[in-house]
């Protein structure tokens, strides 16, 4: 399988995050993708190459002119204040706070456009998620001229990103962006099949009133699991997208025979769907020691998960999203990419 890979996304490394009330350092590092790398050139799983330079045009049609631009300004206004540390955000428009209005001010834009705080803006930030939108458009490119299954080793993650707002880590949401360039080059129905540990909220809101792009998400129930407010079996689409939206919320401790089976039915719903790409939004953090999930995968597992996926005989593009017991990351994931090879 090809593998899309930019070194760019070293600029970004955020310094720390809060978890269980410390400082820690952030879960979300650079050295995860170079773990995925050495283990794709370990297993001879294909070649690796760099993306092309799409600008942000195709950015655009998944995200707010303004929010874009604001990633792109937030650093240098942020230094300008002789700020040294990460940008981040410390108030938000929760319930009855104005929420139709920007502030000018550099920290009240930040949590006008984040829902957490574990997504710091750093110098490199911008140069990293650019080049994570076009890892994820070369890749959705590849697939379309070659038919061929492609690996999107984007880096930061996207799901949790939504049209104008950052979190979980996300800033651009990669897989959206690459499932509307496949729209725009003809595909009729994409279908994104997000199986990261987490709801991927920023992908349901972005095609939650839309029937041209399925969205169907296996994660830890948002009940007792980050992000909380979004994720509930529930949530089937608004307007033309009622019925387009698909979520399997699972309690902490789940193994794998239980989730191969909302796997399975996952799989059902993107069979009846038919589209003509598969998307599969590919987080590693369902493993039994990731550090900061509560699912029992263990290595093997994610190649029978990769065996599910190749069933399904769609064009497939792979894009990485979270994943953080770094010693792992690579086996977990080339697993799933070899296991859908040999599938
Ligand atoms: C892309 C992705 O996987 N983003 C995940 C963001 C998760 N952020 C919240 C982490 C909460 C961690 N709580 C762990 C408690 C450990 N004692
Ligand atoms: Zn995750």
């Amino acid at each position: 399988m090809l593998t899309i890979y930019s070194q760019d996304h070293q600029h970004h490394h955020g310094q720390s995050e809060i978890v269980d009330g410390t400082i820690q350092p952030s879960f979300e590092m650079p050295r995860r993708v170079e773990m995925v790398l050495d283990r794709i050139k370990q297993t001879a799983l294909g070649d690796i190459v760099e993306p092309a330079d799409y600008g942000l045009a195709p950015v655009l049609r998944i995200h707010d002119a303004r929010y874009v631009n604001f990633l792109e300004q937030a650093w240098p206004r942020w230094q300008a204040l002789n700020r040294c540390h990460d940008a981040l955000p410390n108030a938000w428009p929760i319930r009855g706070l104005r929420s139709d209005r920007i502030p000018d001010d550099i920290d009240g834009q930040l949590g006008f456009y984040s829902f957490d705080m574990s997504t710091p803006i750093t110098a490199g930030t911008w140069p990293a998620i650019r080049a994570a939108a076009n890892v994820a458009l070369t890749g959705a490119e590849k697939l379309v001229q070659t038919g061929q299954a492609v690996f999107s080793l984007c880096r930061p993650p996207g799901h949790h990103a939504a049209s104008d707002y950052m979190g979980g880590y996300c800033y651009f949401n990669n897989a959206a962006i690459a499932a509307q360039a496949l729209r725009d080059q003809g595909a009729r129905r994409v279908a994104i099949l997000d199986v990261d540990y987490h709801h991927g909220n920023g992908t349901q809101s972005i095609f939650y009133r839309r029937n041209d792009v399925l969205f169907v998400s296996l994660h830890g129930d948002p009940r007792n699991e980050y992000p909380y407010y979004l994720g509930y079996a529930d949530e089937t689409g608004d307007d033309d997208g009622l019925g387009y939206n698909v979520n399997y919320p699972m309690p902490h401790g789940t193994d794998w025979d239980h989730y191969r089976l909302a796997l399975e039915a996952a799989c059902q719903k993107i069979r009846q769907f038919a589209p003509d790409a598969l998307i599969v939004s590919l987080g590693v953090d369902t493993f039994e020691h990731d550090p900061i999930s509560q699912f029992r995968l263990k290595n093997d597992h994610y190649l029978r998960m990769g065996e599910l996926i190749a069933a399904l005989e769609h064009p497939t593009l792979f894009v990485m999203e979270g994943g953080y017991a770094v010693e792992d990351i690579g086996i977990n994931a080339v697993n799933v990419l070899a296991g859908f090879e040999q599938g």
